[in-house]
């Protein structure tokens, strides 16, 4: 199978975890997006009553375009269900998020959610974080100095940049500075760490959030919860 199939296979998988008359979180990424379209087939063929809260620009943009209902989280009771991608995944289930730079109002949803479910290709499963770079959503302002202290933590920065070498924006207009970890031993340690540092407005370590993660392979799929 492709990993176009596989994402199709993952996502068609995780639109029959909506229930109906529910809200629905609406993560962002590639997975995601065979998910919004398998999610919006549903609605439109069972006649479902959902809405939708979106973690990005990005997928309101997509949601609208599918006829997907959306509300601003604000004006939700809350949310039942977030079904979101993820960079990296290990074995209990914590995860780094951030590489579609979105991981701000992804960890906002997520916080408000209920229940979280990951949708990921099994080449996203490792033992250990860390073989992502660790994304890290920081003010403008400062930002070099935060730089220069990550750099001397030994935790090799480097800022997210696009293709003509200008520094992207989130959604939220702040920076991103990746950490080029390669292991990260003691994520819930960083994550305090990072925490602490004023001008560090929201990380990608998703730690104690996910319930289940749905991956997808040539075989099928597996959920691990
Ligand atoms: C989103 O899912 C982002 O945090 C992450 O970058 C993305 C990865 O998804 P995919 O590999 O499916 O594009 O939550």
């Amino acid at each position: 199978m492709s990993k176009n199939d596989i994402k199709q296979q993952i996502g068609n998988y995780a639109a029959k975890l909506v229930q109906n008359h529910t809200t629905v979180g609406l993560g962002t990424g590639t997975t995601v997006s065979y998910f919004l379209v398998a999610l919006a087939q549903r609605i439109k063929k069972e006649h479902l009553d959902i809405v939708g809260v979106t973690t990005s620009e990005k997928t309101t943009l997509s949601a609208k375009e599918l006829g997907i209902r959306i509300v601003d989280i604000d004006d939700t009771d809350g949310i039942d269900l977030t079904i979101d991608g993820a960079d990296e995944v290990d074995t209990y289930l914590n995860g780094i998020k951030g590489g579609g730079a979105a991981l701000l109002m992804e960890k906002i949803v997520a916080k408000n959610s209920k229940e979280n479910v990951w949708i990921v290709d099994e080449s996203k499963v490792h033992n250990i974080l860390g073989s992502f770079p660790l994304p890290v959503e920081v003010v403008p302002f400062g930002s070099g100095r935060l730089y220069r202290e990550f750099a001397l933590k030994g935790l090799n920065p480097r800022y997210r940049v696009d293709n003509l070498g200008r520094r992207i924006v989130t959604d939220a207009q702040h920076y991103i500075i990746d950490l080029v970890l390669d292991v990260i031993n003691n994520p819930y340690e960083l994550a305090q760490y990072l925490e602490s540092r004023v001008g560090v407005v929201e990380h990608g370590l998703f730690l104690g959030i996910a319930n289940r993660v749905i991956v997808g392979n040539d075989d099928g799929i597996e959920v691990l919860e």
